[in-house]
């Protein structure tokens, strides 16, 4: 999408220029990728407008591979504009959103794109609940990617789903919130790893502890439950990767499911499995717009660089910090010598 914006924290209803910028759930996790050094392309239609070009230019100066991005001659590019001045649903601090989404080229999206050549030479497959969200179409996509597959004995990427609740677009797309709540848990539960926020669990399902949260999220092998400034917990086993073929494209922007969903997943006890909590880093936050993308962009760069779980979550917390301290949604990502200074810390020192 491309992202329209005060450039100081003034209301957008009184503001005279804006700037623009690119954002994205999952484009924004593949320049994450890029950031820190890993290979990532990203798939998604664009419209043939300035914006679409924009994007393209944008992601490519960033790294991502942006070659199986498809134009939509018919339709436009989505955008999106934020506002700075206090939201009565969130309190000071917190931007709102208004999404001019409806109909947009990626919106178009749908089932056959499951079967696209780049989602087979990738190591990890990201995708995101933003795209559930878009339409009908989008929705029965990430079905197919995600509910769809035959179980996990199917050779194939590892499917890595942020959960992204996003209330605004569900409203939009004339759903009750009951919708998303069972959207979301079909293929949160579907997914290898599934990255969700404590506030937006206890928003969708009613539930707030991490342990609870991971129990309802089985049996996903590995659950990181972000807690904002406290820090994250992961639930789950070291060796999720490590069956998975490698090749290399480890991001696609592939939307998702609106449909009813059967919620009746089979629990697995997470209580026996391992349980890693990495405190955040203190952060001056500017703006928290993009923060949960870096942190899945740092997370699974950890797993595509076999390292262990505390390291994961700490490549986690160091993107989000970087996405924390701008008001862009996609950050600068810390230098790889920042990178391996902090992951050298001792405990003691870390946070
Ligand atoms: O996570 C950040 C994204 O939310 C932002 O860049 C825009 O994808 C977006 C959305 O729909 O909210």
């Amino acid at each position: 999408m491309a992202v329209l914006g005060p450039p100081d924290t003034g209301p957008l209803a009184e503001q005279s220029l804006l700037s623009m910028a690119i954002g994205g759930a999952e484009s924004n996790v593949a320049c994450g990728l890029a950031g820190l050094g890993r290979r990532a392309a990203w798939l998604s239609r664009l419209g043939d407008d300035p914006f679409g070009r924009r994007i393209l230019a944008e992601l490519t100066a960033r790294g991502v591979d942006v070659s199986a991005v498809e134009t939509d001659p018919d339709r436009p590019t989505g955008v999106y504009f934020k506002d700075p001045a206090p939201d009565p649903d969130h309190g000071p601090g917190h931007t709102r959103t208004y999404y001019y989404r409806g109909g947009s080229a990626a919106s178009a999206m749908g089932p056959d794109l499951a079967w696209h050549p780049a989602l087979r030479r990738a190591r990890i497959l990201h995708l995101s609940g933003v795209a559930a969200a878009l339409s009908d179409s989008c929705a029965r996509l990430l079905e197919t990617l995600l509910v769809g597959r035959d179980g996990r004995a199917t050779p194939g990427p590892l499917v890595s789903f942020d959960v992204n609740h996003r209330p605004a677009l569900w409203r939009q797309g004339g759903h009750e919130a009951a919708d998303a709540a069972r959207s979301l848990l079909a293929l949160a539960r579907a997914a290898d790893i599934v990255f969700v926020g404590r506030d937006e669990a206890e928003e969708l399902w009613g539930t707030a502890r991490p342990d609870d949260i991971a129990e309802l999220l089985a049996p996903a092998p590995t659950v990181v439950v972000k807690d904002a400034e406290h820090g994250a917990t992961s639930y789950g086993a070291d060796s999720a990767v490590a069956d998975v073929p490698v090749a290399d494209v480890p991001v696609a922007d592939v939307p998702v499911a609106t449909s009813p969903i059967a919620t009746s997943a089979a629990a697995t006890p997470y209580a026996a499995r391992r349980r890693t909590f990495v405190p955040s880093l203190p952060t001056k936050v500017v703006e928290p717009v993009g923060a949960g993308d870096a942190f899945a962009a740092g997370y699974l760069t950890g797993v595509l660089e076999d390292r262990d779980e505390r390291s994961r979550l700490r490549l986690g917390h160091l993107a989000a910090a970087a996405a924390l301290r701008t008001r862009d949604d996609v950050p600068d990502m810390p230098s790889r010598t920042e990178t391996g200074r902090c992951l050298a810390l001792h405990e003691d020192e870390w946070a």
